[in-house]
Protein backbone atom coordinates (compact mmCIF):
# COMPACT_ATOMS: atom_id res chain seq x y z
CA UNK A 1 0.00 0.00 0.00
CA UNK A 2 1.19 3.71 -0.57
CA UNK A 3 1.53 5.78 1.98
CA UNK A 4 -0.82 7.78 0.33
CA UNK A 5 -3.22 5.26 0.64
CA UNK A 6 -2.37 4.26 4.22
CA UNK A 7 -2.64 8.05 5.37
CA UNK A 8 -6.34 7.67 3.90
CA UNK A 9 -6.85 4.49 5.86
CA UNK A 10 -5.74 5.81 8.91
CA UNK A 11 -7.88 8.81 8.92
CA UNK A 12 -10.78 6.36 7.81
CA UNK A 13 -10.12 3.79 11.01
CA UNK A 14 -9.71 7.07 13.37
CA UNK A 15 -12.69 8.31 12.15
CA UNK A 16 -14.38 5.15 12.88
CA UNK A 17 -13.09 4.78 16.21
CA UNK A 18 -14.18 8.24 17.50
CA UNK A 19 -17.98 7.80 16.24
CA UNK A 20 -18.03 4.08 17.26
CA UNK A 21 -17.42 5.15 20.78
CA UNK A 22 -19.18 8.29 20.80
CA UNK A 23 -21.88 6.62 19.29
CA UNK A 24 -21.48 3.65 21.79
CA UNK A 25 -21.62 5.93 24.92
CA UNK A 26 -24.59 7.80 23.19
CA UNK A 27 -26.36 4.33 22.71
CA UNK A 28 -25.71 3.19 26.43
CA UNK A 29 -27.25 6.84 27.84
CA UNK A 30 -30.27 6.08 26.16
CA UNK A 31 -29.96 2.09 27.55
CA UNK A 32 -29.70 0.81 23.89
CA UNK A 33 -27.80 -2.07 25.22
CA UNK A 34 -27.09 -4.30 21.97
CA UNK A 35 -26.54 -1.22 19.66
CA UNK A 36 -24.16 0.29 22.53
CA UNK A 37 -22.14 -3.00 22.62
CA UNK A 38 -21.77 -3.48 18.67
CA UNK A 39 -20.15 0.46 18.17
CA UNK A 40 -18.41 -0.27 21.49
CA UNK A 41 -16.99 -3.49 19.54
CA UNK A 42 -16.42 -1.17 16.01
CA UNK A 43 -14.79 1.50 18.24
CA UNK A 44 -12.26 -1.13 19.96
CA UNK A 45 -11.08 -3.14 16.86
CA UNK A 46 -10.47 -0.01 14.67
CA UNK A 47 -8.41 1.63 17.84
CA UNK A 48 -6.36 -1.33 18.07
CA UNK A 49 -6.16 -1.05 13.80
CA UNK A 50 -4.69 1.91 14.42
CA UNK A 51 -2.04 0.65 15.95
CA UNK A 52 -0.89 -1.32 13.19
CA UNK A 53 -1.60 2.17 10.32
CA UNK A 54 0.26 4.54 13.19
CA UNK A 55 3.34 2.06 13.23
CA UNK A 56 3.19 1.63 9.07
CA UNK A 57 2.89 5.28 8.37
CA UNK A 58 5.86 5.95 11.31
CA UNK A 59 8.10 3.57 9.35
CA UNK A 60 7.12 5.46 6.02
CA UNK A 61 8.54 8.63 8.29
CA UNK A 62 7.83 10.55 10.87
CA UNK A 63 6.33 13.07 9.34
CA UNK A 64 3.75 10.71 8.66
CA UNK A 65 2.82 9.94 12.03
CA UNK A 66 4.44 12.08 14.69
CA UNK A 67 1.46 13.36 16.29
CA UNK A 68 -0.47 10.06 15.74
CA UNK A 69 2.09 8.67 17.82
CA UNK A 70 2.73 11.61 20.07
CA UNK A 71 -1.02 12.47 20.68
CA UNK A 72 -3.13 9.64 19.19
CA UNK A 73 -1.39 6.54 20.36
CA UNK A 74 -1.70 7.66 24.00
CA UNK A 75 -5.34 9.23 23.91
CA UNK A 76 -6.10 5.55 22.49
CA UNK A 77 -4.35 3.87 24.67
CA UNK A 78 -6.37 6.45 27.31
CA UNK A 79 -9.61 5.15 25.50
CA UNK A 80 -9.04 1.87 25.64
CA UNK A 81 -7.93 1.75 29.63
CA UNK A 82 -10.97 3.37 30.35
CA UNK A 83 -13.68 2.09 28.26
CA UNK A 84 -11.91 -1.90 27.92
CA UNK A 85 -12.37 -2.90 31.66
CA UNK A 86 -16.21 -1.56 31.53
CA UNK A 87 -16.43 -3.55 28.38
CA UNK A 88 -15.42 -7.03 29.92
CA UNK A 89 -17.80 -7.27 32.40
CA UNK A 90 -21.00 -5.32 31.37
CA UNK A 91 -22.88 -4.22 34.26
CA UNK A 92 -26.63 -5.37 34.31
CA UNK A 93 -27.81 -1.25 33.73
CA UNK A 94 -25.47 0.08 30.41
CA UNK A 95 -26.32 3.20 31.34
CA UNK A 96 -23.69 3.08 33.82
CA UNK A 97 -20.61 2.52 31.17
CA UNK A 98 -21.65 5.38 28.78
CA UNK A 99 -19.49 7.69 31.14
CA UNK A 100 -16.37 5.73 29.93
CA UNK A 101 -17.24 5.00 26.09
CA UNK A 102 -17.77 8.94 25.95
CA UNK A 103 -14.95 9.26 27.33
CA UNK A 104 -12.87 7.15 24.54
CA UNK A 105 -14.85 8.88 22.24
CA UNK A 106 -14.16 12.55 22.86
CA UNK A 107 -9.99 11.33 23.94
CA UNK A 108 -9.96 9.85 20.23
CA UNK A 109 -11.71 12.87 18.72
CA UNK A 110 -9.50 15.13 20.27
CA UNK A 111 -6.64 13.14 18.64
CA UNK A 112 -8.56 12.85 15.63
CA UNK A 113 -8.82 16.94 15.52
CA UNK A 114 -5.61 17.47 16.17
CA UNK A 115 -4.36 15.79 13.19
CA UNK A 116 -7.01 17.40 11.30
CA UNK A 117 -6.93 20.91 12.29
CA UNK A 118 -2.88 21.27 13.17
CA UNK A 119 -0.94 18.30 11.46
CA UNK A 120 2.61 18.15 11.06
CA UNK A 121 4.93 18.91 13.34
CA UNK A 122 3.14 17.44 16.30
CA UNK A 123 3.57 19.71 19.50
CA UNK A 124 2.86 19.85 23.27
CA UNK A 125 0.17 22.28 22.89
CA UNK A 126 -2.39 20.91 20.27
CA UNK A 127 -1.69 17.82 22.30
CA UNK A 128 -2.88 19.34 25.93
CA UNK A 129 -5.81 20.85 24.01
CA UNK A 130 -7.08 17.15 23.11
CA UNK A 131 -6.40 16.07 26.45
CA UNK A 132 -8.30 19.09 28.26
CA UNK A 133 -11.35 19.24 25.65
CA UNK A 134 -11.86 14.93 26.33
CA UNK A 135 -11.86 16.10 30.15
CA UNK A 136 -13.99 18.86 29.73
CA UNK A 137 -16.79 16.95 27.44
CA UNK A 138 -16.49 14.09 29.86
CA UNK A 139 -17.62 16.12 32.82
CA UNK A 140 -19.70 17.97 31.41
CA UNK A 141 -21.24 14.79 29.79
CA UNK A 142 -21.11 13.23 33.57
CA UNK A 143 -23.57 15.78 35.16
CA UNK A 144 -25.91 15.69 32.02
CA UNK A 145 -26.02 11.89 32.90
CA UNK A 146 -26.61 12.41 36.41
CA UNK A 147 -24.18 10.31 37.26
CA UNK A 148 -21.64 11.19 40.29
CA UNK A 149 -18.53 10.84 40.17
CA UNK A 150 -16.30 10.94 43.43
CA UNK A 151 -14.99 14.11 44.59
CA UNK A 152 -11.31 13.48 44.37
CA UNK A 153 -12.20 12.36 40.66
CA UNK A 154 -14.31 15.49 40.30
CA UNK A 155 -11.06 17.35 41.47
CA UNK A 156 -8.27 16.00 39.49
CA UNK A 157 -10.42 16.29 36.00
CA UNK A 158 -10.95 20.10 36.91
CA UNK A 159 -7.10 20.15 37.37
CA UNK A 160 -6.20 18.16 34.63
CA UNK A 161 -8.52 20.22 32.13
CA UNK A 162 -8.08 23.57 33.56
CA UNK A 163 -4.09 22.99 33.38
CA UNK A 164 -4.18 21.32 29.57
CA UNK A 165 -6.42 24.36 28.46
CA UNK A 166 -4.04 26.94 29.44
CA UNK A 167 -1.11 25.72 28.72
CA UNK A 168 -2.01 24.34 25.42
CA UNK A 169 -2.84 27.69 24.84
CA UNK A 170 -0.31 29.32 26.10
CA UNK A 171 2.09 26.89 23.62
CA UNK A 172 -0.22 26.96 20.46
CA UNK A 173 -0.75 30.92 20.36
CA UNK A 174 2.90 31.38 21.91
CA UNK A 175 4.57 30.44 18.61
CA UNK A 176 7.53 32.13 17.46
CA UNK A 177 6.76 34.42 15.07
CA UNK A 178 8.95 34.81 11.92
CA UNK A 179 10.69 37.50 10.25
CA UNK A 180 8.51 38.71 7.20
CA UNK A 181 9.72 38.73 3.95
CA UNK A 182 11.22 41.87 3.05
CA UNK A 183 9.40 44.13 0.59
CA UNK A 184 10.12 46.21 -2.42
CA UNK A 185 14.00 45.75 -2.64
CA UNK A 186 15.66 48.21 -4.82
CA UNK A 187 15.14 46.30 -8.04
CA UNK A 188 18.44 45.93 -10.67
CA UNK A 189 18.01 47.23 -14.29
CA UNK A 190 18.49 44.61 -16.51
CA UNK A 191 19.12 47.18 -19.56
CA UNK A 192 22.01 46.22 -21.95
CA UNK A 193 22.47 47.84 -24.91
CA UNK A 194 24.54 46.11 -27.48
CA UNK A 195 22.82 42.38 -27.98
CA UNK A 196 20.13 41.99 -30.25
CA UNK A 197 16.51 42.76 -28.73
CA UNK A 198 12.79 41.35 -29.02
CA UNK A 199 10.56 43.60 -27.85
CA UNK A 200 7.08 43.26 -26.99
CA UNK A 201 4.19 45.41 -25.74
CA UNK A 202 1.42 43.14 -23.40
CA UNK A 203 -1.72 44.85 -22.77
CA UNK A 204 -3.69 43.18 -19.72
CA UNK A 205 -7.31 44.11 -19.59
CA UNK A 206 -11.09 42.35 -19.34
CA UNK A 207 -12.45 40.59 -22.61
CA UNK A 208 -14.77 38.15 -23.42
CA UNK A 209 -13.00 35.03 -25.62
CA UNK A 210 -14.71 31.89 -26.80
CA UNK A 211 -14.48 28.72 -25.37
CA UNK A 212 -15.60 25.53 -26.46
CA UNK A 213 -18.63 27.26 -28.48
CA UNK A 214 -19.46 29.73 -25.66
CA UNK A 215 -18.80 33.58 -24.75
CA UNK A 216 -16.30 33.45 -21.30
CA UNK A 217 -15.43 36.38 -19.12
CA UNK A 218 -11.54 36.89 -19.32
CA UNK A 219 -8.89 38.80 -18.31
CA UNK A 220 -6.69 38.87 -21.57
CA UNK A 221 -3.28 39.63 -22.87
CA UNK A 222 -3.94 41.56 -25.97
CA UNK A 223 -7.48 40.62 -25.94
CA UNK A 224 -6.42 37.04 -26.31
CA UNK A 225 -6.31 34.14 -24.48
CA UNK A 226 -3.58 32.67 -23.76
CA UNK A 227 -1.57 35.63 -24.69
CA UNK A 228 0.89 36.37 -27.50
CA UNK A 229 3.10 33.67 -27.60
CA UNK A 230 6.52 35.34 -27.06
CA UNK A 231 9.93 33.55 -29.32
CA UNK A 232 13.78 34.56 -28.68
CA UNK A 233 16.42 33.15 -30.01
CA UNK A 234 19.28 32.33 -27.46
CA UNK A 235 21.81 35.16 -27.09
CA UNK A 236 18.77 37.60 -27.87
CA UNK A 237 17.31 40.60 -24.46
CA UNK A 238 13.77 39.79 -24.61
CA UNK A 239 12.29 43.57 -23.14
CA UNK A 240 8.65 43.56 -22.79
CA UNK A 241 6.44 46.05 -21.74
CA UNK A 242 3.50 45.58 -19.36
CA UNK A 243 0.50 47.95 -19.17
CA UNK A 244 -2.67 47.36 -17.30
CA UNK A 245 -5.52 48.75 -18.71
CA UNK A 246 -8.37 47.91 -16.38
CA UNK A 247 -7.81 45.09 -14.03
CA UNK A 248 -8.59 46.57 -11.00
CA UNK A 249 -6.52 43.86 -8.54
CA UNK A 250 -3.00 44.44 -10.60
CA UNK A 251 -0.66 42.62 -12.99
CA UNK A 252 2.90 41.87 -12.81
CA UNK A 253 4.53 38.94 -15.44
CA UNK A 254 6.39 35.99 -13.68
CA UNK A 255 8.64 33.84 -16.24
CA UNK A 256 7.34 30.88 -14.93
CA UNK A 257 10.79 28.03 -15.58
CA UNK A 258 12.87 31.17 -16.79
CA UNK A 259 15.89 32.07 -14.37
CA UNK A 260 15.66 35.22 -14.59
CA UNK A 261 17.89 38.35 -12.40
CA UNK A 262 15.34 38.53 -9.42
CA UNK A 263 14.32 41.99 -10.05
CA UNK A 264 12.48 40.85 -13.40
CA UNK A 265 10.91 37.88 -11.64
CA UNK A 266 7.43 39.52 -11.42
CA UNK A 267 6.48 38.63 -8.01
CA UNK A 268 3.86 41.60 -6.21
CA UNK A 269 5.11 42.72 -3.16
CA UNK A 270 8.79 40.87 -3.28
CA UNK A 271 10.54 42.19 -6.38
CA UNK A 272 8.18 44.82 -7.38
CA UNK A 273 4.97 46.75 -6.62
CA UNK A 274 1.37 45.18 -9.30
CA UNK A 275 1.27 47.06 -11.66
CA UNK A 276 -2.33 49.14 -11.61
CA UNK A 277 -4.71 49.87 -14.17
CA UNK A 278 -3.18 52.80 -16.22
CA UNK A 279 1.08 51.98 -15.09
CA UNK A 280 3.38 50.40 -17.13
CA UNK A 281 6.44 47.98 -16.38
CA UNK A 282 9.56 47.42 -18.51
CA UNK A 283 10.72 43.64 -18.50
CA UNK A 284 14.27 43.11 -19.52
CA UNK A 285 16.23 39.73 -19.78
CA UNK A 286 18.80 37.69 -21.32
CA UNK A 287 17.56 35.04 -23.44
CA UNK A 288 20.52 32.39 -22.25
CA UNK A 289 17.83 29.32 -21.71
CA UNK A 290 16.71 27.64 -24.57
CA UNK A 291 13.15 25.90 -24.25
CA UNK A 292 9.75 26.16 -23.48
CA UNK A 293 8.32 28.20 -21.05
CA UNK A 294 5.30 30.47 -19.97
CA UNK A 295 4.51 33.70 -18.22
CA UNK A 296 1.82 34.62 -16.31
CA UNK A 297 0.35 37.11 -13.68
CA UNK A 298 1.29 36.80 -10.21
CA UNK A 299 -0.49 39.60 -8.50
CA UNK A 300 -3.54 37.70 -7.35
CA UNK A 301 -2.27 34.45 -9.33
CA UNK A 302 -5.20 32.21 -8.96
CA UNK A 303 -7.93 34.12 -10.06
CA UNK A 304 -5.51 35.88 -12.64
CA UNK A 305 -4.04 32.95 -14.16
CA UNK A 306 -7.77 31.24 -14.38
CA UNK A 307 -9.07 34.21 -15.85
CA UNK A 308 -6.80 34.06 -18.37
CA UNK A 309 -3.34 36.29 -18.21
CA UNK A 310 -0.33 33.81 -19.20
CA UNK A 311 1.12 32.76 -22.60
CA UNK A 312 4.08 31.02 -23.49
CA UNK A 313 7.60 31.67 -23.81
CA UNK A 314 9.94 29.93 -26.05
CA UNK A 315 13.16 30.04 -26.53
CA UNK A 316 14.87 28.08 -29.19
CA UNK A 317 18.83 27.63 -29.72
CA UNK A 318 18.60 28.58 -33.77
CA UNK A 319 16.57 27.96 -36.68
CA UNK A 320 14.29 24.48 -35.66
CA UNK A 321 13.60 22.17 -38.66
CA UNK A 322 10.40 20.92 -39.47
CA UNK A 323 7.40 21.51 -37.38
CA UNK A 324 7.76 23.30 -34.20
CA UNK A 325 4.27 24.13 -32.17
CA UNK A 326 3.43 25.12 -28.69
CA UNK A 327 0.31 23.03 -27.31
CA UNK A 328 -0.54 25.17 -24.06
CA UNK A 329 -3.61 23.50 -22.36
CA UNK A 330 -5.99 25.99 -20.38
CA UNK A 331 -9.41 25.72 -18.75
CA UNK A 332 -11.20 28.76 -18.53
CA UNK A 333 -14.42 29.25 -16.82
CA UNK A 334 -14.53 25.43 -16.88
CA UNK A 335 -14.43 25.09 -20.74
CA UNK A 336 -11.17 23.80 -22.10
CA UNK A 337 -9.89 26.32 -24.22
CA UNK A 338 -9.01 25.30 -27.92
CA UNK A 339 -5.80 23.96 -29.46
CA UNK A 340 -3.83 25.67 -32.12
CA UNK A 341 -4.79 24.96 -35.48
CA UNK A 342 -1.76 22.86 -37.19
CA UNK A 343 -1.11 22.57 -40.77
CA UNK A 344 -0.60 19.05 -41.96
CA UNK A 345 3.03 18.36 -42.75
CA UNK A 346 4.73 15.90 -45.30
CA UNK A 347 5.69 12.45 -43.30
CA UNK A 348 9.10 12.34 -42.05
CA UNK A 349 9.05 15.96 -41.18
CA UNK A 350 10.21 16.46 -37.87
CA UNK A 351 7.67 17.42 -35.27
CA UNK A 352 8.16 19.29 -31.98
CA UNK A 353 4.70 19.21 -29.64
CA UNK A 354 5.72 21.87 -26.67
CA UNK A 355 3.22 20.82 -24.06
CA UNK A 356 2.36 23.46 -21.34
CA UNK A 357 -0.03 23.38 -18.44
CA UNK A 358 -0.91 26.57 -17.91
CA UNK A 359 -3.90 24.94 -15.31
CA UNK A 360 -3.62 24.68 -11.28
CA UNK A 361 -3.86 20.76 -11.63
CA UNK A 362 -2.40 17.87 -13.35
CA UNK A 363 -3.18 16.37 -16.60
CA UNK A 364 -2.64 13.44 -18.30
CA UNK A 365 -1.37 13.27 -21.86
CA UNK A 366 -1.33 10.62 -24.45
CA UNK A 367 -0.13 10.70 -28.34
CA UNK A 368 -1.19 8.38 -30.22
CA UNK A 369 -0.48 7.55 -33.78
CA UNK A 370 3.06 7.44 -33.46
CA UNK A 371 6.33 6.73 -31.29
CA UNK A 372 8.06 9.54 -29.55
CA UNK A 373 10.55 10.98 -27.38
CA UNK A 374 10.56 13.16 -24.44
CA UNK A 375 13.22 15.47 -25.37
CA UNK A 376 12.88 17.87 -23.02
CA UNK A 377 11.24 18.39 -19.63
CA UNK A 378 10.85 22.40 -17.85
CA UNK A 379 12.69 23.84 -21.04
CA UNK A 380 15.76 21.38 -19.54
CA UNK A 381 16.55 18.82 -22.33
CA UNK A 382 16.76 15.26 -21.60
CA UNK A 383 19.79 12.80 -21.99
CA UNK A 384 18.91 10.30 -24.29
CA UNK A 385 15.04 9.70 -24.58
CA UNK A 386 14.09 6.37 -25.82
CA UNK A 387 11.59 6.34 -28.35
CA UNK A 388 8.25 5.14 -26.63
CA UNK A 389 4.88 4.22 -27.62
CA UNK A 390 1.64 3.71 -26.01
CA UNK A 391 2.43 6.16 -23.22
CA UNK A 392 1.26 8.65 -21.62
CA UNK A 393 2.83 11.43 -19.84
CA UNK A 394 1.63 13.19 -16.80
CA UNK A 395 2.41 17.22 -16.87
CA UNK A 396 1.90 18.94 -13.43
CA UNK A 397 0.98 22.03 -13.33
CA UNK A 398 3.50 24.66 -14.59
CA UNK A 399 5.25 21.75 -15.77
CA UNK A 400 6.18 21.64 -19.66
CA UNK A 401 7.08 18.31 -21.49
CA UNK A 402 8.39 18.77 -25.69
CA UNK A 403 7.37 15.26 -27.58
CA UNK A 404 9.68 15.21 -30.61
CA UNK A 405 8.33 12.68 -33.29
CA UNK A 406 8.72 12.27 -37.49
CA UNK A 407 5.61 12.57 -38.42
CA UNK A 408 4.03 9.60 -39.94
CA UNK A 409 1.68 9.41 -42.68
CA UNK A 410 -0.66 8.14 -40.92
CA UNK A 411 -2.82 10.51 -38.49
CA UNK A 412 -1.60 11.62 -35.57
CA UNK A 413 -3.52 12.63 -32.38
CA UNK A 414 -2.72 14.00 -29.11
CA UNK A 415 -5.08 13.40 -26.02
CA UNK A 416 -5.71 15.48 -22.74
CA UNK A 417 -7.82 13.60 -20.31
CA UNK A 418 -8.78 11.51 -23.29
CA UNK A 419 -10.10 14.56 -25.23
CA UNK A 420 -8.24 15.07 -28.53
CA UNK A 421 -6.50 18.94 -28.23
CA UNK A 422 -4.47 18.18 -31.58
CA UNK A 423 -4.94 15.87 -34.59
CA UNK A 424 -3.67 15.50 -37.88
CA UNK A 425 -6.82 13.25 -38.77
CA UNK A 426 -9.07 10.71 -37.35
CA UNK A 427 -7.48 8.40 -34.90
CA UNK A 428 -9.45 6.32 -32.72
CA UNK A 429 -7.83 4.75 -30.05
CA UNK A 430 -8.20 4.50 -26.18
CA UNK A 431 -5.05 5.98 -24.52
CA UNK A 432 -6.96 5.13 -21.03
CA UNK A 433 -5.29 2.16 -19.77
CA UNK A 434 -2.10 3.39 -21.36
CA UNK A 435 1.19 2.86 -18.64
CA UNK A 436 2.52 6.44 -17.28
CA UNK A 437 6.10 7.42 -18.22
CA UNK A 438 8.53 8.07 -14.72
CA UNK A 439 10.35 10.33 -15.33
CA UNK A 440 13.03 9.47 -12.95
CA UNK A 441 13.32 6.08 -14.82
CA UNK A 442 13.40 7.63 -18.24
CA UNK A 443 16.98 8.37 -20.35
CA UNK A 444 19.87 8.14 -19.80
CA UNK A 445 21.97 8.59 -16.00
CA UNK A 446 24.53 10.76 -14.92
CA UNK A 447 26.56 10.79 -11.77
CA UNK A 448 24.73 14.08 -9.27
CA UNK A 449 27.43 16.95 -9.67
CA UNK A 450 27.59 17.46 -6.05
CA UNK A 451 28.60 15.15 -2.95
CA UNK A 452 27.93 16.92 -0.11
CA UNK A 453 25.01 20.29 0.84
CA UNK A 454 25.51 23.00 2.44
CA UNK A 455 21.83 23.41 3.64
CA UNK A 456 19.26 21.26 4.10
CA UNK A 457 15.71 22.20 4.46
CA UNK A 458 12.60 19.69 4.96
CA UNK A 459 9.39 20.93 3.64
CA UNK A 460 6.29 19.19 4.65
CA UNK A 461 3.26 20.25 3.19
CA UNK A 462 -0.74 19.83 5.11
CA UNK A 463 -3.64 21.20 6.31
CA UNK A 464 -4.30 23.13 9.47
CA UNK A 465 -5.98 25.63 10.90
CA UNK A 466 -4.40 29.45 10.86
CA UNK A 467 -5.18 32.91 11.38
CA UNK A 468 -5.08 35.04 8.79
CA UNK A 469 -5.90 39.14 9.67
CA UNK A 470 -7.16 37.46 12.66
CA UNK A 471 -9.88 35.22 10.88
CA UNK A 472 -9.70 31.04 11.05
CA UNK A 473 -9.06 29.55 7.69
CA UNK A 474 -8.12 26.33 6.62
CA UNK A 475 -4.94 26.89 5.44
CA UNK A 476 -2.69 24.86 3.29
CA UNK A 477 0.56 24.61 5.25
CA UNK A 478 4.27 23.84 5.24
CA UNK A 479 5.79 22.47 8.70
CA UNK A 480 2.46 23.56 10.21
CA UNK A 481 2.56 27.03 9.10
CA UNK A 482 0.84 29.24 6.65
CA UNK A 483 2.11 31.89 4.61
CA UNK A 484 3.05 34.95 5.52
CA UNK A 485 4.26 33.02 8.20
CA UNK A 486 6.14 30.26 6.97
CA UNK A 487 10.34 31.15 7.67
CA UNK A 488 12.13 31.67 4.50
CA UNK A 489 14.99 29.04 3.52
CA UNK A 490 18.01 31.74 3.90
CA UNK A 491 21.18 30.26 1.35
CA UNK A 492 24.03 32.17 0.92
CA UNK A 493 25.28 32.67 -2.44
CA UNK A 494 27.36 29.52 -4.27
CA UNK A 495 25.53 27.13 -1.45
CA UNK A 496 24.72 23.55 -2.54
CA UNK A 497 21.09 23.47 -0.96
CA UNK A 498 18.78 20.00 -0.83
CA UNK A 499 15.14 20.26 -0.55
CA UNK A 500 13.52 17.29 1.31
CA UNK A 501 9.60 17.60 0.13
CA UNK A 502 7.22 15.35 1.94
CA UNK A 503 3.40 15.31 1.59
CA UNK A 504 1.34 14.07 4.25
CA UNK A 505 -2.16 16.02 2.63
CA UNK A 506 -4.77 13.55 0.77
CA UNK A 507 -3.91 15.91 -1.77
CA UNK A 508 -1.01 16.52 -4.89
CA UNK A 509 0.63 20.11 -4.53
CA UNK A 510 3.02 20.62 -7.58
CA UNK A 511 5.78 22.49 -6.37
CA UNK A 512 7.49 25.26 -8.04
CA UNK A 513 10.57 27.36 -6.82
CA UNK A 514 11.02 30.76 -8.70
CA UNK A 515 14.43 31.74 -9.93
CA UNK A 516 16.66 28.17 -10.17
CA UNK A 517 16.06 24.80 -11.77
CA UNK A 518 16.42 22.03 -9.06
CA UNK A 519 18.10 18.55 -9.61
CA UNK A 520 15.92 15.66 -8.81
CA UNK A 521 18.32 13.26 -6.26
CA UNK A 522 15.24 10.48 -5.24
CA UNK A 523 11.44 9.98 -4.53
CA UNK A 524 10.45 8.28 -1.97
CA UNK A 525 14.01 6.94 -0.96
CA UNK A 526 14.42 5.28 -4.57
CA UNK A 527 17.08 7.76 -6.01
CA UNK A 528 16.41 9.11 -9.52
CA UNK A 529 17.84 6.36 -12.22
CA UNK A 530 17.26 8.42 -15.64
CA UNK A 531 18.21 11.52 -17.20
CA UNK A 532 19.06 14.45 -14.51
CA UNK A 533 15.67 15.93 -14.55
CA UNK A 534 16.39 19.34 -14.22
CA UNK A 535 12.82 20.93 -12.93
CA UNK A 536 11.03 23.84 -11.75
CA UNK A 537 7.68 22.23 -11.70
CA UNK A 538 7.10 18.41 -10.10
CA UNK A 539 3.96 17.19 -8.41
CA UNK A 540 4.12 16.07 -4.74
CA UNK A 541 1.65 13.38 -4.31
CA UNK A 542 0.09 12.78 -1.27
CA UNK A 543 2.69 9.83 0.94
CA UNK A 544 5.22 10.92 -1.48
CA UNK A 545 8.89 12.30 -0.43
CA UNK A 546 10.69 14.31 -2.82
CA UNK A 547 15.30 14.81 -2.69
CA UNK A 548 15.71 18.44 -4.79
CA UNK A 549 18.83 20.31 -4.70
CA UNK A 550 20.28 23.16 -6.69
CA UNK A 551 23.26 25.45 -6.44
CA UNK A 552 22.44 28.75 -5.15
CA UNK A 553 23.28 30.70 -7.84
CA UNK A 554 20.95 33.27 -8.46
CA UNK A 555 20.52 35.95 -5.59
CA UNK A 556 17.53 37.34 -4.33
CA UNK A 557 14.51 36.61 -2.91
CA UNK A 558 12.37 33.77 -4.50
CA UNK A 559 9.03 32.48 -3.65
CA UNK A 560 8.65 28.95 -2.74
CA UNK A 561 4.78 27.79 -3.36
CA UNK A 562 2.67 24.82 -4.63
CA UNK A 563 1.55 25.73 -7.82
CA UNK A 564 -2.02 24.32 -7.09
CA UNK A 565 -2.60 28.30 -6.96
CA UNK A 566 -5.29 28.10 -4.82
CA UNK A 567 -3.00 26.31 -2.38
CA UNK A 568 -0.40 29.12 -2.80
CA UNK A 569 -3.39 31.87 -2.12
CA UNK A 570 -4.19 29.66 0.92
CA UNK A 571 -1.12 29.57 2.60
CA UNK A 572 1.37 27.15 0.90
CA UNK A 573 3.82 30.29 -0.07
CA UNK A 574 7.57 31.02 1.32
CA UNK A 575 10.49 32.12 0.27
CA UNK A 576 14.29 31.47 -0.64
CA UNK A 577 16.42 34.22 0.83
CA UNK A 578 20.21 34.66 0.35
CA UNK A 579 22.16 35.92 2.94
CU1 LIG B 1 -0.75 22.52 -3.31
Amino acid sequence: MTTGSLLVVDLVIAVLAAAGWLGGGAAAAVRRRPLALALAAVALLATLARAITITALARAGWWFAAEKVLVAAPLSLAAVAAAGPRLRAVPGDIRSVAPALLFAGYATSGALLVTVLHGYPASVGAGLLAVAGAVTATAVSWRALGVRPSRLLSRVALVVAVGALVTGVGLTVGRDATPAVPHDHGFRDARTSDEPTRRFTLTAGTATVRASGRDVAAWAFNAQVPGPELTATVGDVVEVTLRNRDIGRGVTLHWHGYDVPNSQDGVPGVTQAAVRPGQEFVYRFRADQAGTYWYHTHSVSDVGVRMGLYGVLVVRPGPMAGLDVTVPVHTLSGLPLPAPRVEPVQAGVPVRLRLVNTDSTTHRYALAGTAFRVAAIDGSDLRGPTSLVDTAVLIPAGGRYDLVFDAPATPVALFVDGRAVYSTGPVSVATGDWPVLDPLDYGTAATVPWSRFDRSFTLVLDRGLDLHDLLPRYAHTVNGAADPDIPPQVVRLGDVVRFTIVNRSPIVHPWHLHGHHVLVLSRDGRPAAGSPLWLDSFDVRPGEVWEVAFRADNPGVWANHCHNLAHADAGMTMHLMYS
